[in-house]
């Protein structure tokens, strides 16, 4: 039998479909015995792991692991598994080892990393382990070698979506995953694509994944959301796709597609391609029931989004604000401030941009990052100059400094001074209660009156020093932040 295990990756009441690991169900089923475990919903997924362990021949542990407290999570427990089980071999796959490698197979309780996509990979480690062919002739696999030295195979090529069967959601207690969210009361989550073609330098998804992006056919996907409306009840659905919409012939079919579905839809878009579509496209995906778009817009200095090779610039952000106003559509802009050229130019100018969006769609949703860079592909010892140092163990990564790193709450970046991380942690607090987000379906009104009025002079005169009422009724009333849904 072979475990898949979703350690714990957000609170009970933000989780979500697991997409990693159905993905990798999807291949198995039918063709081996496995059981899944998620950690969002299982109290004590150790315990469970356990108990299978006791029950039934269990060959395989497979952690599916993203930066942050997920990482914790599943390095926790595979201490303990392999601690108490050390017969059960065990797998990492997703971002956290595809993006540290090194890092996650230096840990004892790993043996072997499944980079990017995993679905034929982990079908070929199967085989290695069960002696029908060499661990050195999978592509996208870390492994020890015989005198445990790390062993990092070619990348594999990414397939499309359709090349894979569908996942097998009747493994999963579906109904415990809709849950209420700003688009409706049973929010599905579906990932229509995989990759993206641009190379962001903040961004861990190339890091992953390379710069090829495949999408699933709009028939597919229409009919994947038309199993989830039916069989489960659905009414919105959120696309966790790193770069949903691509071309325009492909977002007008598929908008037709699933019109009648009547889904309420959030996505994330990039502007470039987005301020290129037709009256007519952007008609047909508010038809289609498109509430949100996520947009990274990161920065209001065109030599930042230079040198962070972004793609973009600041004039098709502005035209997004505009166009998604004209056509009802919430735009969601999330920004990544600080760049290491000038922060404090960056800082400045990214401010003043982001007052300026708001003027011309007062409906945008502003998300605020600090600058946080990824390894990129090539530099293996250090980050931005040499000036980051990367970890060299999941227990490492765990550690306060670098989980703040992680969660972009305080990177101790060396290039950015403690007067503009402040600048930049005041104005977030300032502008997010001036205009509290509209997805915290569970923030009574009078929360959000009593933020506005508190915050109101601050943002007209622009002072934003010391805002210790807004942190102390932020803190009061705990409104959720979108980007910090994991916590
Ligand atoms: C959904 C999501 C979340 C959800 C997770 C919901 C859930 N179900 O638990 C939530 C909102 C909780 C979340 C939170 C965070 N996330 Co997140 N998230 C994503 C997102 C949008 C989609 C991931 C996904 O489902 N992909 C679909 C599946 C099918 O693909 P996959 O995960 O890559 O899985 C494949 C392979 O990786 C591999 N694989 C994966 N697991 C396993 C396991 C085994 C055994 C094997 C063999 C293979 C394997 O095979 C799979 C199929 O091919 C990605 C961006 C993206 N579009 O990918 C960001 C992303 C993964 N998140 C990211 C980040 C930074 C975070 C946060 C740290 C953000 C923050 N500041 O709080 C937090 C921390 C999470 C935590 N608690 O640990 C980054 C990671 C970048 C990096 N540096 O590595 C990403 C890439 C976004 C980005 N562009 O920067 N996230």
């Amino acid at each position: 039998m072979i475990v898949l295990f979703n350690p714990r990756a957000t609170k009970p009441r933000n989780r979500r479909l697991p997409l990693a690991v159905l993905a990798i169900a999807a291949v198995l089923e039918d063709r081996e015995d496995y059981e899944i475990v998620d950690g969002n919903v299982d109290d004590n997924p150790v315990a469970s792991i356990s108990r299978l362990i006791e029950q039934y021949d269990v060959e395989l542990l497979g952690v599916s692991v993203m930066p942050g407290p997920q990482m914790v999570a599943a390095m926790d427990a595979s201490r303990e598994i392999r601690r108490a089980y050390p017969h059960v071999k065990i797998v990492w796959g997703g971002y956290f080892p595809s993006v540290y490698p090194d890092a996650a197979l230096n840990a004892k309780y790993v043996d072997y990393i499944v980079r990017g996509q995993g679905e034929d990979t982990l079908l070929e480690l199967l085989d290695a382990m069960r002696g029908k062919r060499a661990f050195d002739s999978i592509l996208g696999l870390s492994y020890k070698d015989i005198f445990g030295l790390p062993r990092n195979n070619a990348e594999r090529p990414m397939k499309g979506p359709d090349e894979f069967p569908w996942s097998p959601f009747h493994r999963l207690p579906v109904e415990k995953y809709l849950r209420p969210s700003f688009f409706g009361k049973r929010t599905a989550v579906h990932h229509a694509s995989i990759g993206c073609p641009f190379n962001c330098s903040f961004c861990g998804v190339h890091a992953a994944y390379g710069n090829k992006e495949r999408m699933e056919s709009p028939e597919r996907t229409a009919a994947i959301l038309s199993h989830l409306v039916t069989e489960y009840g659905a009414d919105s659905v959120q696309f966790y796709d790193m770069n949903f919409f691509l071309r325009e012939d492909h977002a007008l079919e598929l908008a037709k597609r699933i019109e009648h579905l009547n889904l309420r839809w959030w996505c994330e878009a990039r502007v470039d391609v987005m301020s290129r579509y037709s009256d007519e496209t952007f008609a047909a995906l508010k038809r289609a029931g498109c509430t949100m778009i996520f947009f990274g817009a990161e920065s209001g200095s065109d030599w930042a989004l230079k040198e962070m090779k972004k793609g973009i610039s600041t004039e098709q952000t502005v035209t997004i604000a505009e166009r998604t106003k004209q056509f009802g559509i919430i735009p969601e802009f999330s920004f990544v401030i600080g760049n290491p050229g000038d922060p404090e130019r960056d800082t400045r100018e990214t401010l003043a941009f982001i007052r300026k969006l708001k003027k011309i769609n007062p409906d945008s949703e502003i998300i605020i990052y600090h600058y946080t860079p990824v390894p990129q592909p090539g530099d293996m010892y250090g980050n931005v100059d040499g000036q980051i140092a990367w970890p060299s163990t999941p227990a490492e990564w765990a550690s306060k400094r670098w989980m703040d790193f992680t969660l972009r709450i305080d990177t101790q970046a060396p290039w950015l001074q403690r007067k503009t991380k402040d600048l930049i942690d005041n104005f977030e607090i300032v502008i997010g209660s001036r205009w509290p987000t509209v997805q915290d379906i569970r923030a009574p009104k009078w929360s959000r009156i009593l933020l506005k009025t508190l915050s109101a002079w601050r943002y007209a005169l622009g002072v934003y020093r010391f805002p210790v009422e807004l942190q102390w009724a932020n803190e009061f009333i705990s409104l959720r932040k979108p980007k910090r849904e994991s916590l």
